[in-house]
């Protein structure tokens, strides 16, 4: 007998057939309107061949090897059962407390989890450690840390990169034109933070382009927008963005376009960015001309461009990953600050914002509403370090540097424990993360699957799927609550992380604070009504838990208005002070100057990044590779499952070449391919795309890191993840964000024989 269950994940709402304790299908959520095809991969992780079955320790640790011993990920795994897990992570958590502080105890786990807000592994293990002293926590994050340290700074808000941006119904209203750096990417609609119950974004992206907005794609690749009517291209060169917003400006000050007197009372600094663009400072006069040779745009388009924006009702939106690269707060900052010389910031649908392609969501109607989760604790260690940070941390204990106007050391880091992120899959240059992962005395690591990460641990905890426990999905950026509803009974002896980090709270004699009392289910009501009662204050009437629960979701009503962002400075005189310095939009801030740093002044600039291909280095390694969002999958989680290995070549992962690149190599369709620079190398199956710039090379993230030899950084990596091969540095003192798609690589054809991928199975397990 079949039986039905709602449920959710980060890439849907859905309603699992379980037939005998197995998930065997799973259908989508009837009010979803464009349902993602990762769903049919759910099943196939579920049960996947990599699933952990009990907990394990790696057999050098258990002999004693802590700090400086060998690289982890070569050895053996020892099976344990639970009560000796959680004797030895008690009594690391505490040995490592008590000795040396708990900010040596590295807590931060960033990373997506599971849409269950409840058993959400991150906040889990942050409640835990603080209530057993404190962590080393991280700040912002691998989406747009760059972008969300510079915003409050220029805007005084981070929404318009989070949400509310402006509306997708206000632009399909009002906008006649919208410039979309790095496109409107349909695949990365698929996801929603939290989970979606609707998948509006394809929706949206047609109802403008039928209203007749003019929609530019303004990216590397032609596929970054879908082919509608009113889409055009614009091929830029990766890492120029920046260059041809100045390009642009410098049109419009050169034709009397600038809308000075918005200028003059919205903003603040407009002055020193004029003498920029002009070439009055920093050398050179940042004309259309100039541009078109750091973008690969012609002049003439440039110009125009520049006409029309001045000329229409205007909306400037970018990518969130053009900010993942070197000095990527500059394309961010510029942006606004052309969307102010158009002087149309305030009007419905118009102006700027960020991520309108990146996450289903953005630019959609929504209530002002929490979402449905898990309160933190506080953490007594009040220690931090800037997410992307990682391995620096690792490399330097004790070593300074700077982030947002602070000077700060790194803590010195004795025990890692990741609960719900990978950093084998989203930290760059991973050859370096291994050599610095040696330095730390234990890693822990909790997670379904024997993935990469779990293979690099020391202690490896056999956490849940979320199909085996009960939960509530929510995302503030979509207007349905969802039960997810236990489908399954847990996979062998894998359990809830709130379940076995109560009993490592119990030896830590801090049991009570971390559960405060409470069950599962209790929490399961206390978070929903804790959200209900939010929704009363808003005037809105939510259903209480046991009617929730009964029916399986619950969609909250939609404001019929919705937000129009900076209304107020649209205002003449402005009717809203922003929360800067100034009260106003600043394209001059005093702030950032005065921290006087040199990648980051107080103005934004063009800088030539250190991999892009206009630089020195790309004569040797002539590629740019962008190593994007993958279609097939949600960064490394779910890449056992059939969408992902269906895409896969020789079970490599793709990566995708201009024609004239596969020429010069004699490359076809469907060849193995080795692709290489300083720090590292990879296998991957040729796919070749006339639709994207020559010496553009495109790979997703999420293959799960194979090496060849496991354990010995710099070993090839078999099976296709292009972190081995992306730089890990900050984006500027200023966000100190990471920088993945700077990245310049040679592709070669790869003759030897070929590895079989091995990571989806089990690692090697020894006798207990
Ligand atoms: N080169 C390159 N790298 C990138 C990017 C890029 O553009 N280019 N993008 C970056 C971005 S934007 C991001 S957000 C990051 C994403 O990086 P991550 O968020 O770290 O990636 P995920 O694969 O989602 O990792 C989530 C992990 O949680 C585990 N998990 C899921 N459910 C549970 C659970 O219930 N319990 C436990 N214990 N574990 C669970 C999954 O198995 C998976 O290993 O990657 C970044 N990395
Ligand atoms: N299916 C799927 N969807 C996802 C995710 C996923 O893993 N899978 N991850 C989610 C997460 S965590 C995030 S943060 C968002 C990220 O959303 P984004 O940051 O928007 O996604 P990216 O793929 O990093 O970049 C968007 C596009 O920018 C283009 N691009 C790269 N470099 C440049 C450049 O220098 N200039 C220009 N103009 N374009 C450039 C690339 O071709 C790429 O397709 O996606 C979310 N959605
Ligand atoms: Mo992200």
């Amino acid at each position: 007998m079949t039986e039905l269950k709602p449920h959710a994940a980060h890439w849907g709402a859905f309603t699992a057939e379980v037939n005998g304790g197995q998930l065997t299908a799973v259908r989508p959520f009837a009010k979803d309107s464009n349902p993602s095809a990762l769903l049919a991969s759910i099943p196939d992780a579920v049960h996947a061949p990599g699933r952990i079955d009990r907990p394990h320790v790696r057999r050098g640790w258990l002999n004693g090897d802590r700090r400086g011993g060998t690289f982890r990920g070569g050895e053996p795994f020892v099976p344990v059962d639970w009560d000796t897990a959680v004797a030895l992570v008690a009594g690391e958590v505490a040995r490592v407390r008590d000795d040396h502080g708990p900010a040596s105890i590295f807590g931060g786990s960033y990373g997506w989890a599971s849409a269950g807000r409840f058993h959400h592994a991150r906040t889990q293990l942050h409640r835990l450690l603080a209530a057993s002293g404190g962590y080393t926590g991280q700040l912002t994050n691998y989406s747009y840390a760059a972008g969300m340290t510079l915003m409050p700074h220029v805007a005084g808000t981070n929404d318009v990169i989070t949400g509310p941006v402006v509306e997708w119904r206000d632009i399909v209203a009002n906008a006649r034109l919208m410039l979309c750096f790095g496109g409107l990417l349909l695949r990365n609609g698929q996801i929603t933070s939290g989970g979606a119950g609707s998948h509006d974004m394809r929706l949206w992206i047609e109802r403008a382009s039928r209203a007749g907005v003019r929609l530019i794609n303004i990216s590397p690749v032609r596929g970054d927008m879908p082919d509608l009517p009113g889409v055009e291209w614009l091929a830029i060169r990766p890492g120029t963005d920046a260059a041809l917003m100045f390009g642009l400006a410098h049109v419009l000050i050169e034709e009397g376009l600038a809308d000075n007197g918005f200028l003059a009372r919205a903003t603040v600094g407009y002055e020193k960015l004029r003498a920029y663009v002009l070439g009055e400072t920093g050398g050179i006069a940042k004309t259309a001309a100039w541009a078109a040779g750091e973008t690969g745009i012609p002049a003439e388009a440039i110009t125009q461009l520049a006409r029309d924006c001045a000329a229409n009702p205007t909306m400037l939106t970018a990518a969130w990953g053009i900010q993942r690269s070197e000095f990527g707060e500059q394309p961010f900052w510029m942006l606004a600050a052309l969307a102010a010389m158009l002087g149309q910031i305030g009007r419905p649908g118009c102006g700027f914002g960020y991520g309108h392609g990146s996450m289903n969501g953005m630019g959609m109607a929504r209530t002002d509403m929490a979402s449905v989760n898990l309160p933190v604790l506080p953490n007594a260690a009040n220690s931090w370090i800037p997410v992307a940070r990682l391995t620096d941390m690792l490399e330097q204990p004790g070593g300074p540097y700077q982030y947002n106007g602070r000077d700060l050391t790194y803590p010195d880091t004795r025990l890692i424990w990741w609960a719900g992120g990978n950093p084998f899959h989203h930290h760059q240059d991973l050859n370096r993360l291994l050599r610095a992962w040696a330095k730390t005395e234990t890693i822990i690591v909790s997670e379904p699957w024997w993935n990469s990460l779990a293979r690099h641990a020391d202690i490896v905890l056999p956490a849940t799927t979320t199909l085996e426990r009960d939960d509530i999905g929510s995302a503030a950026r979509d207007r349905f609550i969802m039960a997810m509803k236990q489908a399954i009974p847990p996979y062998a002896q894998a359990r809830n992380e709130y379940d076995y980090m109560g009993d490592i709270a119990e030896a830590l004699g801090v049991r009570p604070r971390f559960t405060q009392q409470r069950d599962t289910n209790t929490w399961l009501r206390v978070m929903y009504d804790r959200a209900r009662d939010g929704a009363t204050r808003l005037g809105l009437v939510l259903p209480d838990f046991d009617a929730f629960w009964e029916a399986g979701h619950v969609e909250v009503p939609i404001p019929q208005t919705g937000t129009v962002p900076f209304a107020g400075l649209a205002a003449d005189p402005p009717a809203e002070k922003l929360n800067t310095p100034s009260g106003k939009l600043e394209l001059y801030s005093e702030t950032i100057a005065s921290f006087g740093y040199p990648d980051c002044p107080g103005h934004p600039v063009w800088f030539a990044p250190r991999e892009y291909l206009g630089a020195e280095l790309a004569q040797r390694f002539p590629i740019h590779l962008l190593s994007s969002q993958p279609s097939t999958r949600l960064h490394s989680q779910l890449d056992q499952g059939r969408v992902s290995l269906d895409s896969k070549i020789r079970g490599r992962e793709p990566i995708t070449l201009h024609p004239d690149d596969a020429a010069a190599r004699g490359l076809a369709e469907g060849d193995i391919v080795r692709v290489f620079n300083n720090r590292g190398a990879c296998l991957a199956g040729v796919r070749i795309g006339a639709d994207q710039r020559p010496r553009v090379a495109v790979m997703s993230t999420g293959a799960w890191f194979d090496p060849l030899e496991p354990g010995v950084p710099g070993s090839l990596c078999v099976h296709g993840n292009p972190n081995v091969l992306t730089q890990d540095a900050g984006t500027s003192r200023l966000g100190q964000g990471p920088v993945a798609h700077s990245c310049l690589v040679q592709i070669e054809r790869w003759n030897g024989e070929l590895p079989p991928v091995k990571v989806h199975g089990q690692p090697e397990i020894a006798e207990s």
